[in-house]
């Protein structure tokens, strides 16, 4: 039997690339020079197209591959995934929960504890020879902070299940009332208006877009402290910077940003702001899971059995 053609958008770890070589013919199209090209050649054979969640499918790519019936993400997002296209043309589309979650709410509060307690910072003292001539200022303390989480679904309950165990007084918003301990406070002005710290960790669509805007940020305040691993396109960043700029608000600590890898340079000049590369999964054994939900999708796909994450 001839192996299924697969598009590949970008690099994977050894431990998926080997078994995705072994029983499909892999088409990288991060690696062609000349895309348009590329896919005019690849893209009548495509039956099925690897990709992450950042990186997504971009709709010219789907259209390209009149023989596409799945796209696998290797990730929980699939908002750079034009699924009205899909859901047009009957493409199924795949992503990976569950296996990422436990990761990506404990990077969340880890970055609230780096921000709270000024740790990147206190490091540069300890290093720099300051801490000769003076004590490291006093930070703020994470316990019985009042925390806001916007989006309390698999990874915000994650992060509020966490938080319990440092005291927090902890709020939430979301599409509907939960039954969970927190306040429900579905607005998010008078979410972060309540709160010293905001945790965004919903999901990215049309909807959410700058969800957290200007006004969000002036009522989370001047003592207030943002915290993002959900998607850049969730903060309007230009009103985010602003804030910072002006200390209008008291620090962000960030794992996804407008045109990532490349990070708007403002964001290197501040001193209140924790950077991460987009790592809230990025763990061997939480990856390892991800590639094997990915891989999996495929072989189920490819063999008409059941898939296992579907998303459509
Ligand atoms: C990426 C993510 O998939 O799960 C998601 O949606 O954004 C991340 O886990 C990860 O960076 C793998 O490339």
């Amino acid at each position: 039997m001839t192996k299924p053609h697969v598009l590949q958008m970008g690099a994977y770890p050894e431990w998926d690339q080997a078994p995705l070589d072994a029983a499909y013919v892999m088409h990288r199209y991060d690696a062609a020079i000349d895309k348009a090209a590329f896919l005019a050649n690849v893209g009548p054979e495509i039956r099925a197209i690897a990709t992450n969640g950042g990186t997504g499918v971009p709709t010219s790519v789907i259209k390209a591959c009149p023989k596409l019936e799945l796209i696998s993400i290797y990730g929980v997002g699939y908002d750079a995934v034009d699924l009205a296209e899909c859901k047009a043309r009957g493409i199924r589309v795949t992503n990976t929960p569950d296996v990422l979650t436990e990761d990506c709410a404990d990077l969340a509060v880890g970055m609230l504890l780096v921000l709270a307690r000024g740790m990147v910072k206190a490091e540069d003292w300890a290093r720099s020879g300051e801490w000769v001539k003076a004590a490291f200022p006093l930070q703020r303390r994470v316990t019985g902070m009042k925390v806001g989480i916007l989006g309390l679904g698999r990874i915000g309950l994650e992060i509020a299940k966490r938080l319990e165990g440092f005291s927090a007084d902890i709020a939430y918003s979301a599409r509907s009332i939960k039954d969970v301990p927190y306040a429900f406070v579905p607005d998010p002005v008078a979410l972060a208006a309540r709160s010293e710290a905001l945790i965004v960790s919903t999901l990215a669509n049309a909807e959410t877009r700058h969800i957290v805007n200007a006004q969000v940020l002036a009522a989370l305040g001047p003592t207030g402290l943002l915290i993002n691993i959900s998607r850049a396109a969730n903060i309007d960043e230009d009103a985010l910077l602003d804030a910072l700029e002006a200390r209008r608000l008291a620090g962000a600590a960030l794992d996804v940003f407008e045109g990532e890898p490349r990070i708007n340079p403002r964001f290197l000049a501040l001193p209140n702001v924790v950077l991460q590369p987009h790592h809230a999964s990025g763990t061997v054994e939480t990856r390892k899971a991800m590639g094997q939900m990915m891989r999996d999708n495929l072989t189920a796909h490819f063999a008409g059995r059941p898939l296992l994450s579907p998303v459509n």
